[in-house]
């Protein structure tokens, strides 16, 4: 996509050449630099990225910052095109916060206005949910209107703990960025009201009498790839109350209360009361813990086997919220017994919201023991993400490539950008930079990865509209590389890949590819903390 005048500029060459070329978009040489020597180990053998398998050499132009568009040459091979100009995600940055309006569900559909012609469509899933189970004797004859909220993903279901993590990551943005709460992202609303609209629907979710919140609400197996939002008419099931969904809902219904009871203080007592009522819940189901989705559904299960992390960012964002002892106390015994604090933002592992919510909370002693804790274990975990990404070929700070690598990746860099917030480094910063440039096309698979955007784009996620509409929604961010890809029945992908095939490059570029090329409210999430904390001036 492009570089900022000021940033790094680094392309990375896998061929075996001595230097590479710079010249305009209409082909006039600019610059000629040179290549470095390979990298080699202490016995000389020629370094080669493991997850890979490229030999990668820095061709570093850091030094040009004339603005315009340019690409790379090296010998014949030329790169896309990309920009260098100050603004250059501006315009990435709206279009990634606009998929959480494409991605709505309910009442009002999504209007020509706002989604154009194209991707419009009438309202959907809007008739009432029955629990699953009609024998259930608290819940069996629960049928309520649970209409709203975002689209999970390229279905259509809409689950309680992803969604959760979307709107933290959408909430931290609004808060930590300020001036992302102004953007005019191209949708009827910004980013706050935008995000309003899921806790809406999540209220819905909690079940009145219980405080209980229902860990999903989908039909029982996913619409066919064929049908539009609104042609999706099955019954629409509510899966069991989990403690999962649950802490998550009391986590995300404390920060809500902050972040809206200046906007409307009516809205945020709601959350408020919703968020105590759930802890109330939790409370009286100490033994409640792993999540296993009734094999009645054939939709996404989102199980976790453990529940205390939730109830660990439950506990901080009330605390934060309240400043009620209680709350304190449990953080105090839950962190005194543990060594790892539950590292992750989600969806499974929702410790390091915890953290961030508890280093945040103002009236906080800093040199109390809990806090000096947290913060250490905070700014380990980021030095660990920094020794992977100094010795990555391709500068990516990823061990593994699961599922959705590129939401870890993302969410990697948001933990860099909070230390960073925590104890300024350059290295944070750099390392930032390295992954949203990994995302927008300088990897091993030579694509940007967020749909609409880069010269060579993902053109084919696996997302219904998309696909129906023969055009990929802009701004959508793809799953990624997985290299676990070989066992996942009766995707494509599975089958283009043998065990030779390095992690790093187990993707395509299909539409069938469910476990490589699907897209995600909670993956376009932390891009968008990403390119709001770049937005920030
Ligand atoms: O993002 C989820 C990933 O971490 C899991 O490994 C995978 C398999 O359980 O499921 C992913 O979530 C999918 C969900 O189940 C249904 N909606 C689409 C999600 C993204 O593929
Ligand atoms: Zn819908």
């Amino acid at each position: 996509v492009g570089y900022r005048p000021d940033d790094s500029k680094v392309a990375f060459v896998v061929s075996q050449d001595r230097t590479f070329k710079l010249y305009t978009a209409d082909d006039k040489l600019f610059m000629t630099g040179n290549l470095p020597v390979y990298k080699a180990d202490e016995k000389g053998e020629v370094l080669v990225d493991e997850k890979s398998g490229d030999i990668t050499r820095s061709a570093d132009f850091t030094n040009f910052n004339l603005e315009g568009s340019f690409y790379i040459k090296v010998r014949a091979d030329k790169s896309p095109v990309f920009k260098i100009e100050p603004n250059v995600y501006d315009g990435l940055t709206a279009g990634v916060l606009k998929v959480f309006y494409y991605q709505r569900c309910g009442g009002n559909g999504i209007t020509e206005e706002y989604a154009g012609e194209k991707f419009a469509h009438d309202p959907c899933h809007t008739g009432k949910a029955k629990y699953y189970d009609p024998t259930n004797e608290i819940y069996g004859s629960v049928e309520i209107d649970v209409s709203g909220g975002w689209h999970d993903a390229g279905d259509y279901g809409r689950y309680v703990t992803p969604a959760s993590k979307a709107v933290a990551d959408l909430l931290l943005t609004a808060e930590h960025f300020p001036a992302m709460a102004d953007l005019d992202f191209g949708g009827p609303d910004k980013i706050l009201a935008e995000t309003r609209y899921e806790i809406e629907w999540m209220l819905k979710m909690q079940n009145p009498i219980t405080g209980g919140v229902y860990h999903k609400v989908t039909t029982k197996n996913h619409a066919s790839m064929t049908a539009l939002p609104e042609a999706d008419k099955d019954q629409l099931y509510l899966s069991p109350v989990s403690a999962q969904a649950t802490a998550d809902f009391a986590a995300v219904m404390a920060y809500a209360y902050r972040m809206y009871n200046k906007i409307d203080p009516a809205f945020a007592q709601e959350c408020m009361v919703a968020a105590k009522k759930a802890w109330e819940w939790l409370t009286a189901n100490p033994d409640a813990n792993a999540y296993v989705d009734p094999s009645f559904f054939g939709t996404g299960t989102y199980n976790d086997g453990n529940a205390k992390d939730e109830l660990f960012w439950a506990a901080a964002e009330l605390f934060k919220t309240t400043k009620e002892e209680k709350y304190l106390d449990y953080l105090t015994s839950y962190v005194a017994g543990k060594s790892n604090l539950d590292n992750g933002f989600g969806w499974a592992d929702m410790g390091s919201y915890a953290q961030v919510a508890y280093l945040t909370t103002e009236s906080v002693d800093k040199n109390d023991e809990l806090y000096k804790k947290i913060k250490q274990n905070f700014i380990d975990h980021a030095a660990s993400i920094i020794e992977t990404w100094k010795k990555d070929g391709y500068k990516v700070a990823l061990d593994d490539y699961v599922w959705g690598s590129n939401k870890d990746l993302s969410d990697r860099a948001m933990i860099l950008i909070i230390a960073n917030m925590l104890e300024e480094k350059h290295e944070y910063k750099a390392a930032v930079l390295d992954q949203l440039n990994y995302l927008l096309g300088r990897n091993a698979m030579d694509i940007s990865y967020v749909t609409g955007y880069g010269e060579k784009a993902a053109k084919h996620p696996h997302h219904r509209q998309s696909v129906i509409n023969e055009q990929a929604v802009p701004g959508m961010l793809v799953g990624g590389p997985n290299g676990y890809i070989m066992d996942v029945n009766g995707d494509p992908v599975a089958k283009m890949v043998d065990e030779k095939t390095p992690p790093a490059k187990c993707y395509a570029d299909v539409d069938g590819s469910y476990a490589t090329n699907e897209i995600c409210i909670y993956w376009n999430s932390p891009l968008v903390y990403i390119l709001g904390y770049l937005y920030q001036k």
